[in-house]
């Protein structure tokens, strides 16, 4: 089986080797790292370049940053598109918050499940070093999200899962239309709706220790008023 982790990268220069190095150290057989880069002004597409010759790693390189749903959805795309598909594709942050080991639980769950969600707010998840604003604004948007949407899963807002390439390939790519964080509701709601069997699994997730983040107001705003617009389309 073919696996692919999908990192998008902006300004992870001094994350982007230790998280890559953390993830091939699994020892996972048809593994692959494909990082998505939007021209980070640091240089991380640089580091990437050379560790291409010591790992199998792909860099696909966006003329510039257009917020996290984007980079998904043009590395979805041409994941989709080449002849030789992962049978699995992981989504996965740059700056270590996600640790690389849940790596091997999602493997372990999406033989029998179509999606893999890695879970804060499940027994055996959480998230060490949030600052309590942070914590709120997770737990009230994620809580939204789900009476709003009907959703059975208790971490919407997560950007740590494990796909079925059928999954991605069935849900209309140019449908989606966050570029913030609500790409990572709006996509497990519709591969809910598609019918597909989705399950959650408990990951802890770190506060990033270097680097900046991209976190702000705009992807609070937009989640709050897309999830409000998928679900009047879908009435
Ligand atoms: N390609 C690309 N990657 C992005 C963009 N925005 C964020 N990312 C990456 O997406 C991942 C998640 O972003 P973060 O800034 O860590 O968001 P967060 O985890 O909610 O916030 P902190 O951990 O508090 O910084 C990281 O790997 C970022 O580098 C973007 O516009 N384009
Ligand atoms: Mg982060």
């Amino acid at each position: 089986m073919k696996t692919l982790v999908v990192i998008p990268t902006y300004n992870e220069r001094s994350n982007i080797a230790e998280v890559i190095e953390k993830i091939f150290e699994l020892n996972i057989n048809g593994l692959e790292v494909l990082v998505v880069d939007d021209n980070s002004p640091d240089g991380t597409a640089n580091v990437v370049k050379e560790l291409t010759g010591k790992y199998p790693i792909k860099l696909l390189s966006r003329i510039k940053k257009e917020g996290l749903g984007k980079a998904y959805v043009d590395a979805f795309k041409s994941i989709i598109k080449v002849q030789d598909r992962p049978d699995y594709i992981i989504q996965m942050d740059a700056d270590l918050s996600h640790s690389p080991k849940n790596i091997l639980d999602f493997l372990r769950k999406i033989g029998e499940y179509d999606v893999v969600l890695g879970s804060r707010y499940i027994k055996g998840g959480g998230t060490e070093n949030w600052d309590p604003v942070r914590k709120m604004v997770s737990r009230f948007g994620n809580v939204y999200a789900q009476i709003i949407l009907s959703l059975p899963y208790k971490d919407l807002t997560g950007g740590f899962k494990c796909w079925k390439r059928e999954v991605l390939e069935k849900i209309n790519l140019d449908s989606l239309s966050s570029t913030g964080y609500n790409f990572q509701i709006e996509t497990t709601y519709k591969a809910h709706r598609l019918g597909y069997k989705i399950c959650e699994v408990p990951i802890i997730f770190t506060e990033r220790k270097v680097g900046k983040s991209k976190f702000n107001l705009s992807i609070i705003w937009e989640s709050f008023i897309k999830v409000l617009w998928l679900r009047i389309k879908n009435f």
